[in-house]
Order: C-alpha cells, then sequence, then structure tokens
C-alpha cells in the first residue's frame, strides 16, 4: 500500500474546500427541475446539511451563500448557528441574472438606474459579508449579446469597470472581490467577461484584493485549464476556484467526474504554484446535484478533491526535474503517470483513522442515520437555482 508520508499528511490536513449552498437545494437543467426527498426548505437547513459533509471528512469547514438565495432576516444569527455547527458562511455570490431589468446587462447595462440598481446589490452583498464574516464577494455576470452588433461591446467594458471600481470601494479590511469568467451563456454571441484574461484586465484595473475567479466548468472544450491555473498564480491573481465537472458545456457535475486526470494536472500546478492551503486561493465547489442525492454528492466531491491532491503530491518533483532538464521526455511523463496512477484511497482511509474519522465517509454518512431523518422531517425542499 502507498503510503503517505508526514509531509503529505500535514498538507492535507490543512486542505479546506468550501461547499456552495445552492448544491443542497432542488436543481436542474430547463427541461426538468427533479425534487429530491429531504431537500433543504431555508438556508439554515442547508447549512445543517453542509456541516454533515465536514463531519464525515473534516474536508469541508466553510458554506458559500447565493443571494438572494439564502436572504435571511438576521445574518449573525444564521453566521451563529453555522458556528454552532462547526462550520464557518464563506464567499457571498451575488446575483444579477434572475431579473427582468437584467435583460440587457447589469453592471454593463446601457441605462443608468439599471447599474445602480445592481451596483446597489453588490453592496448590500458587502453589508451581508460584514454581518457573516464572509471575506469574499464572488460576482459572476450573466451579461453580454445574441447577435452581432446588438450591443456596444467597448462601451460595456467601460461601464463594467466604472461599476466594479465602486463595488470594490465599499469593500474593507481583508474583504476581497472575485471575478468569475464564462465563455458563454446564457448570452451566446458575445459575454463581458469571458475569459481569465478579461476578468485578470478588470480586476487589475481595480487594486491587490480584487482577483480572478475559475471556474473548471467554463472554458471551452479543449482548453488547458492547468496552465491558466499556473499563469493566474505566477501574476498573484488567482483568487478562487468554482470547481466542478463538465464533459460539454457548464454541467456542474461532481468535480473529478468527468476527467479525473484533469483534476490531477490542476492540483499538480496549484501545488507547483504554491496555491496549495493558500489562504489566497479558495477552494470552492460549484455543482449542482440533479438526479443524485446531494449530501453524499457533496461528500463524494471533497473526497474526489483529496484524493487528486493526494495524487498530485505524490509527484516525485526532484525527479521529474531531472528528467526535465535532460530532455528525457518519456521519463518526465512517466514520474507524472505514476504518480497519477496510484491509488491512494487505501492509505487515505487509513490516515483518517488515525484522525479520529471513518475510513470510508460515504458509508460513515450512509449508516449515520441523517438522510432518512431528513427525507422523513422535511417537506417542501427549495428550487437552488433559476434551472427551471
Ligand atoms: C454560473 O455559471 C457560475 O458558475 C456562477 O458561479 C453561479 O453563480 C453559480 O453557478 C450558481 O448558480
Ligand atoms: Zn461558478
Ligand atoms: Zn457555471
Amino acid at each position: 500500500m502507498t503510503t503517505l508520508s508526514p509531509d503529505i499528511q500535514a498538507q492535507l490536513t490543512a486542505q479546506s474546500i468550501e461547499l456552495p449552498s445552492w448544491a443542497f437545494g432542488n436543481s436542474g437543467t430547463r427541461f426538468k427541475v427533479f425534487t429530491t426527498p429531504g431537500t433543504p426548505r431555508d438556508p439554515y437547513e442547508k447549512i445543517a446539511d453542509a456541516a454533515q459533509v465536514n463531519r464525515v471528512t473534516a474536508l469541508a469547514p466553510a458554506v458559500a451563500l447565493h443571494i438572494p438565495w439564502d436572504k435571511v432576516d438576521d445574518y449573525a444569527a444564521l453566521r451563529t448557528y453555522a458556528n454552532d455547527l462547526g462550520v464557518e458562511l464563506g464567499t457571498i455570490n451575488s446575483n444579477t441574472f434572475q431579473d427582468d431589468d437584467y435583460k440587457f446587462g447589469a453592471l454593463t447595462h446601457e441605462d443608468a438606474a439599471v447599474r445602480r440598481k445592481a451596483i446597489d446589490h453588490h453592496l448590500e452583498c458587502i453589508d451581508i459579508m460584514d454581518a457573516t464574516g464572509s471575506r469574499d464577494l464572488k460576482i459572476w455576470l450573466a451579461e453580454g449579446s445574441n447577435y452581432p452588433g446588438q450591443a456596444d461591446l467597448r462601451g460595456r467594458q467601460d461601464r463594467l469597470h466604472e461599476s466594479l471600481q465602486e463595488i470594490y470601494a465599499r469593500l474593507s479590511g481583508e474583504q476581497r472581490l472575485v471575478l468569475e469568467y464564462k465563455f458563454f451563456e446564457p448570452a451566446f454571441y458575445h459575454t463581458d467577461v469571458p475569459d481569465w484574461g478579461t476578468s485578470y484586465v478588470q480586476v487589475s484595473a481595480l487594486g491587490e484584493r480584487a482577483m480572478v475567479c475559475l471556474d473548471t466548468g467554463h472554458h471551452a472544450p479543449g482548453t488547458n485549464i492547468e496552465f491558466i491555473v499556473m499563469q493566474l498564480l505566477r501574476l498573484g491573481k488567482l483568487g478562487s476556484f468554482d470547481f466542478n465537472s463538465r464533459f460539454y458545456a457548464d454541467d456542474d457535475l461532481i468535480v473529478g467526474a468527468a476527467d479525473p486526470f484533469q483534476l490531477f494536472r490542476i492540483l499538480f500546478e496549484v501545488i507547483r504554484g504554491g496555491g496549495l492551503n493558500n489562504p489566497d486561493v479558495a477552494f470552492m465547489l460549484d455543482q449542482c446535484h440533479n438526479v443524485e442525492k446531494k449530501i453524499p454528492g457533496q461528500i463524494r466531491s471533497v473526497l474526489n478533491v483529496q484524493e487528486m491532491t493526494a495524487r498530485a503530491l505524490l509527484v516525485d518533483a526532484e525527479a521529474l526535474r531531472v528528467a526535465q532538464l535532460s530532455g528525457d521526455v518519456l521519463a518526465a511523463n512517466a514520474v507524472f503517470m505514476d504518480a497519477f496512477y496510484t491509488d491512494v484511497r487505501p492509505a487515505l482511509g487509513q490516515w483518517r483513522e488515525s484522525r479520529g474519522l471513518a475510513a470510508d465517509p460515504m458509508a460513515a454518512y450512509a449508516a449515520s442515520g441523517y438522510q432518512e431523518k431528513i427525507e422523513t422531517e422535511r417537506l417542501g425542499g427549495v428550487q437552488a437555482s433559476w434551472g427551471a
């Protein structure tokens, strides 16, 4: 059996992955949202479910909120509730994609009144961050156009900058703004923040506490995502990940499900670039569980990240460097692949037990009785997103 060195164990112990509150709600595609028995009915129940993931994995000590999906009257009370369950409230996600006023844009809109409304929403999100103790405001914009000629691309970039500037100016202390990019959808001709370069340009113009958010599902097929990870870390601008996996577009499936090797390659570059357990780089999930149970889906997800992190930590960096320097292409590739093909699951199970956790968190959750309890007690769970 592979052994995990004390150094690797220490790095795995420090790893933490933020869960999205919306992963616990019902979700689906534009064709159908299936309801799952036991689905949370309010933000409190989403947090209670997220705490179960952390209880069996010790990997997920924070929950990201989406406003207004997770709107409550008293955020300080929500924070206390979360803390009592052993989790923190994490990133606050803004939402400017569900309001009729934003049909032709929000932060980029031609109409100053619409921009005002969208900026005010973000200022409200920062008020919430003050109460929840959250560090990051994550902005994903559904803005763009469908037809060539429909919009003034240049003017929209300028207005985006001005709007972001006002939002950024409201941040205080350690608070940060992370700007997520996505190459298409819901707009299909152009998107205002389509790629890491645009996000980088916009956040660089704001200041040090503005960073890029990289959602692994937001690239064209074939994109070398680990290269982008490397570059953003090199530039000191990788603020956060939205992890998920995709076969086609923004599938939001369980991270590592579609392409475990890609996840391995990404984590290798994270480690190489000093991004692992680096407080500047938030590891978040951005996923939906359309047909599977949500809590086990999240447990599987964080375990996938942990397994691929362990494999990436096993890469013999010294041997790799020697092979690279001597131009031995196949030896270098073999060093890399040896680590990828190593089954770390038995070693991780043993290591978990040594920390007082169950060797198999999926089985521990199944045996806990929590799923049966929520399925009996909760009726009428809420939809997580707009995907109706
Ligand atoms: C949308 O495609 C993005 O991934 C955002 O991060 C969004 O806010 C999130 O997926 C919640 O639906
Ligand atoms: Zn995302
Ligand atoms: Zn997405």
